[in-house]
């Protein structure tokens, strides 16, 4: 797992725009059913992006702030005391998308990083949309209010069968002597809709989606990312 951010990054949420608008840096996210690398792929960016020189910041979703990593733990590890209902659920993921957007990705952009993000909002089109059967146009206005104009520069989707994506999280559990969290824990056929659930989103927006097939090794998806963001650098 990479290092979280630094608070210290909380010092530009008021700050003036540094540079002009050309020379933003890139919004780059990762999203994919379980287990389907993006959290692997996300550090290899990262490495990659600074080895060319760029500033990069790696932030993940939910959480990437304290607030959101509070709200992180209310999600994955039922600390709330209570069943957290299908509605609320949304609005907790919005609402920690809602602080990292405004206290750590639209600073860090405006001053000329690139960010990494290890799911964004089409993970809540995704989950709570196709997954749980919100409708969709729904979860987009919600989004459209928790980002801010914060819109991906590219979204790398990494697509695995549900089926190889729990083999990795389960190997992963046993070698870790982790537990399942609550969204894990659900059946398969939820795991399905989600997944196909991106494939019609990256069907919807083809200028921002890039599929990748995640299967392969990390080093040979590695490359294959690489020669996608470079195109979004150029
Ligand atoms: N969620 C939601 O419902 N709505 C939302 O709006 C948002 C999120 C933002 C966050 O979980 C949960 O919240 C997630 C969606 C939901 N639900 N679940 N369950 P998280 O942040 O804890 O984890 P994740 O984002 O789901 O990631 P992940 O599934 O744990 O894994 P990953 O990041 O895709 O993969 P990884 O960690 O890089 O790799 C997993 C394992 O596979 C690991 O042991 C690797 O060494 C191995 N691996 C990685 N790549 C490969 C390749 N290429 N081959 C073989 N093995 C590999």
């Amino acid at each position: 797992m990479l290092s979280l951010l630094p608070l210290s990054v909380l010092h530009f949420s008021n700050a003036p725009s540094l540079h002009p608008l050309s020379m933003r840096g890139k919004f780059i996210t990762f999203e994919g059913p379980e287990g389907s690398g993006k959290t692997t792929q996300a550090g290899l960016l990262v490495t990659r992006l600074q080895e060319a020189g760029g500033e990069v910041l790696y932030a993940r979703e939910p959480g990437g702030t304290p607030a959101g990593e509070a709200i992180r733990e209310m999600l994955q590890r039922d600390t709330a005391g209570e069943p957290i209902c299908p509605e609320t659920e949304v609005l907790l993921f919005a609402a920690s998308r809602a602080q990292l957007v405004r206290h750590v990705i639209l600073p860090a952009l405006e001053a000329g990083r690139h960010v990494v993000c290890d799911r964004f909002a089409d993970s809540t089109t995704a989950y709570q949309g196709y997954g749980r059967g919100f409708p969709i146009e729904q979860m987009l206005t919600i989004n459209d209010f928790a980002i801010n104009g914060a819109q991906p520069d590219i979204t790398l989707l990494l697509d695995v069968e549900v089926e190889t994506g729990f083999q990795r999280i389960e190997k992963r559990h046993r070698n870790t002597s982790s537990t399942w969290d609550r969204i894990e824990r659900e059946a398969r056929v939820f795991h399905e809709k989600v997944r196909n659930g991106y494939l019609e989103l990256a069907r919807r927006w083809p200028s921002r989606f890039v599929i990748i097939d995640a299967r392969g090794n990390p080093e040979t998806v590695s490359d294959e990312i690489w020669s996608k963001v470079r195109d979004v650098l150029d």
